[in-house]
C-alpha cells in the first residue's frame, strides 16, 4: 500500500528538481503512519550490529567502556560567569573593555570542540557533551569562554553521528545559561569548505546568535581581511562578539622567512581593529607558535591595538604550555586549551597545566583546579568509547615545525593517506605537504586553504611528482579540486597572488577570479528551497545546513526519517551495538526508557538478509536487516 515517497526519489535526491515538482508529484508526498520511535531505533541498532557503524574498523573497537563519571555538583543552575555578566550588562563593546581590565588570564575551554576535532576526528557526539555539560559550567564559571561549535563539528554532526548540529548547541545554551558560548566561522566558507554567497553566511550567523552562540571566532584561509569584513558586520549586527583571528604561519624568529613576519601580523592586527572586531584572536591552528616568538608577538600586538588579544594554539610539538606562559608574561588576555585528558599533541595545551602554572604568579586564573580535574576524570573515561578515531600522535612531535600541517587537520588527514595506501609513506606525505606550500609561495594553511595543500601533497606522492613534473605535466594531470578551487581564486587570493607558472600548469586555461569570491556568486534562494522541501517542514536552521551541504543533509534527513534521533542512544551502543545477550539502556524522552536486549543474530537467508531478535521492555522484537558485508 505504500508508494515510493519523495524521500526515496532518486529527481529529488539528487536535487534535480525545482519548486514545480511538489505540484507535478503529489503522489510523492504520501506518508506512510510514522513507525514509532522504539522501531527506528531497533532498525538503527539492528543494522550496527549486523554491518557495524561505518568509519569504524572492528579491529579498533574497544573491548570494555565504562561509564564516564559525572563531577558530584549541586543540581541548582549554575552561576552566571563574571564574563557572561559584562556581556549582559554592557554588550560586546563592554565585554572587550572589562576583559582589559582584568590581571588573571582568561580561560576558553575547546574540549566540546577543537579538542576532539583534533583528536578524535570530531566524532564526540552531542551525547557525551551534554551529559557534563551542567558540571562543566558549574566548575568553569570563572572562564571567559567555552569553544563548543563550529569548525568541522556542523558537518560531521550530520555526516557520520546523524546527529542535528542545532539542538547540540540549543541543548548546551540551555544547560549553560551563564557561559559565553563561543564557535569558530571559517568567514566566506561559513561552516564548510567552499566559499558561500554572502547571504548564506549571512543567514548561519543570524541563526547561530539566534540559537545561543555569543562570541563568533572568524578567520579567513588566506589571512585577508577584506574577506572577514561580511561576517564581522554582521556578528556586531546581531549584538554579538566579534573575535576575528589572524592566523599565525611560519617563523618570526626566523630570518630565512620573509612572508610571514612581525610587521605582517602588526599590519593584519590593525587592519581587524579597523574592520571592527571587539576581540583580536591569535589563531595558531598548526601550533608554529615557539615560545619566545609569542612574548615578541604578543608584547607588538598590544602595543599595536586596544583590543584584547586571545591566543588560540596547539601542543603539536609539545612546546605549548611554554607559549601560554610566555604569553601571559607578554600580557595576553584570553588564552585557548583543552581539559587534560583532552589536551596535547595534536590538541590544544593542557588547561589544568596552565592553571597550575600561573598559581602562584600575578596573573593566576582564580580556577580551582580540582573541578578542572574532576571534569578531565570525566573525559579520561569518555574518550574509551572513541578508540577507533584516535587517529593522531602518541607523543608530541616537533616536526610540525616542518611540515606547518594544522592539528585539526592532522588527525583524518593520515587516515586520508591511510585509505589511500600511501600509509607506509606518510613521512613523505609530510614532507609533500610542505613542499606544495613552498609551490604555493608559502601560504596560510587552514581550513579550507589546508585541504588543498593535503589533497595536492597526497596527488603527488600517489604520482611521484616533483615540483617540475607538476608544471611541465599539467597539462596531462587532473588535479584535486580542491587544488583547482584554491589556484582558481575560489578560496580568496594570498598575499602577493599565486606563482604564475604553477596557476598556468593547473588552471589549464581557465580564468582565476581576482575578487573576494562570495561577492561574485549569486544569492541563495531561501524561499525557493522552502517550497521545494514542500511538507518536510524544513526549519530555517535546516534550510542553510541544506544551502552549506545539500547532499550531507538530504542523506541526514533520510537517515533520520527511517531511524529517528539516535543521538540518544549512549556511544558505545551507538558505535559498537550489543553483543548478544547484553542489554542497553536507551532514554528516548525524558521518563520514557527502552530497555533493549540482543537475543541473537540470526543466519544469513537467501536474499541477503538476517533476522536480528531483540527484547525491548521484556517483549520480544525481530527486525530485518540486510548484511552488506
Ligand atoms: C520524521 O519526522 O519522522 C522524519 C521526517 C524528516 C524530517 C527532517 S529530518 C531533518 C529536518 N529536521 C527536522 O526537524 N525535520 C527535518
Ligand atoms: C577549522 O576550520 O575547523 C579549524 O579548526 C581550523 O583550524
Ligand atoms: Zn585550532
Amino acid at each position: 500500500p505504500f508508494l515510493e515517497n519523495v524521500l526515496q526519489n532518486e529527481t529529488f535526491l539528487k536535487g534535480e528538481c525545482d519548486t514545480t515538482f511538489i505540484e507535478d508529484h503529489p503522489e510523492l508526498f504520501r506518508f506512510r503512519p510514522r513507525q514509532d520511535r522504539a522501531n527506528k531505533l531497533l532498525a538503527y541498532l539492528g543494522d550496527v550490529i549486523v554491518n557495524g557503524a561505518p568509519e569504524v574498523d572492528r579491529a579498533l573497537i574497544p573491548k570494555l567502556v565504562h561509564a564516564a563519571p559525572l563531577p558530584k555538583v549541586t543540581h541548582e543552575a549554575p552561576p552566571t560567569s563574571p564574563a557572561f555578566a559584562a556581556f549582559q550588562k554592557q554588550g560586546a563593546a563592554g565585554l572587550a573593555r572589562w576583559v582589559l581590565e582584568q590581571k588573571s588570564v582568561l580561560l576558553t575551554d575547546t574540549t566540546f570542540r577543537d579538542a576532539h576535532q583534533s583528536l578524535l576526528a570530531t566524532r564526540v557526539r552531542s551525547y557525551d557533551i551534554e551529559r557534563v555539560a551542567h558540571a562543566t559550567a558549574h566548575l568553569t564559571a570563572g572562564f571567559f569562554s567555552h569553544e563548543m561549535w563550529g569548525g568541522a563539528t556542523f558537518d560531521v554532526a550530520y555526516r557520520f553521528l546523524h546527529e542535528d548540529p542545532w539542538q547540540r548547541l540549543r541543548v548546551l545554551r540551555r544547560r549553560m545559561p551563564g557561559t559565553l558560548l563561543q564557535m569558530l566561522l571559517r568567514a566566506g566558507n561559513a561552516v564548510g569548505y567552499a566559499n558561500y554567497p554572502d547571504n548564506v553566511v549571512a543567514r548561519f550567523i543570524e541563526l547561530a546568535a539566534g540559537n545561543g552562540i555569543d562570541v563568533f571566532r572568524i578567520f579567513d584561509c588566506l589571512n585577508q581581511v577584506e574577506n572577514l569584513r561580511p561576517s564581522i558586520d554582521k556578528v556586531v549586527e546581531c549584538g554579538k562578539v566579534a573575535e576575528a583571528a589572524v592566523c599565525y604561519s611560519g617563523d618570526i624568529s626566523d630570518g630565512k622567512r620573509s612572508k610571514f613576519t612581525l610587521p605582517y601580523y602588526v599590519e593584519r592586527a590593525r587592519q581587524i581593529e579597523r574592520a571592527g572586531a571587539h576581540i583580536l584572536a591569535i589563531k595558531d591552528m598548526a601550533g608554529l607558535l615557539k615560545p619566545d616568538a609569542a612574548r615578541i608577538l604578543v608584547t607588538e600586538l598590544k602595543n599595536a591595538v586596544d583590543l584584547p588579544v586571545h591566543l588560540h594554539t596547539h601542543d603539536t610539538a609539545g612546546n605549548a604550555v611554554a607559549t601560554l606562559l610566555e604569553a601571559a608574561r607578554a600580557g595576553v588576555d584570553i588564552v585557548d586549551g583543552a581539559l587534560s585528558s583532552m589536551s596535547g599533541t595534536t590538541s590544544q595545551p593542557s588547561l589544568n597545566a596552565l592553571v597550575y602554572a600561573l598559581a602562584s604568579g600575578e596573573r593566576a586564573t582564580g580556577i580551582d583546579p580540582h573541578g578542572l580535574q574532576a571534569l578531565a576524570d570525566y573525559w579520561e573515561v569518555a574518550r574509551e568509547a572513541y578508540a577507533p578515531f584516535e587517529c593522531g600522535l602518541k607523543a608530541g612531535s616537533a616536526d610540525v615545525y616542518e611540515h606547518e600541517m594544522p592539528g585539526g587537520q592532522y588527525s583524518n588527514f593520515r587516515t586520508q593517506a591511510i585509505s589511500m595506501g600511501l600509509g607506509e609513506r606518510w613521512d613523505e606525505v609530510k614532507r609533500a605537504y610542505r613542499m606544495v606550500n613552498d609551490m604555493l609561495g608559502d601560504i596560510v594553511k587552514v581550513t579550507p586553504s589546508s585541504k588543498a595543500v593535503g589533497d595536492m601533497a597526497l596527488f603527488m606522492v600517489q604520482n611521484d611528482l616533483t615540483p617540475d613534473d607538476v608544471i611541465a605535466r599539467g597539462a596531462e594531470l587532473a588535479f584535486p579540486d580542491a587544488f583547482v578551487d584554491l589556484l582558481a581564486g575560489r578560496m580568496g587570493q594570498p598575499d602577493g597572488g599565486f606563482p604564475r607558472a604553477l596557476q598556468k600548469a593547473v588552471l589549464k586555461g581557465e580564468k582565476p577570479l581576482k575578487k573576494r569570491p562570495g561577492a561574485l556568486l549569486k544569492a541563495y534562494d531561501f524561499e525557493a528551497a522552502r517550497k521545494a522541501s514542500g511538507h518536510r517542514k524544513l526549519s530555517d536552521e535546516d534550510l542553510v545546513a541544506q544551502a552549506m551541504f545539500p547532499q550531507v543533509f538530504r542523506d541526514y534527513a533520510r537517515f533520520v526519517e527511517r531511524c529517528g534521533d539516535v543521538s540518544v542512544i549512549d556511544t558505545p551502543i551507538f558505535f559498537y551495538g550489543l553483543k548478544p545477550g547484553e542489554e542497553g539502556v536507551v532514554t528516548i524522552d525524558e521518563g520514557k526508557t527502552l530497555i533493549v536486549k540482543l537475543l541473537a543474530i540470526g543466519e544469513m537467508e537467501p536474499d541477503g538478509t538476517r533476522q536480528v531478535f531483540f527484547e525491548l521492555n521484556g517483549r520480544r522484537r525481530d527486525v530485518v536487516i540486510q548484511d552488506r558485508s
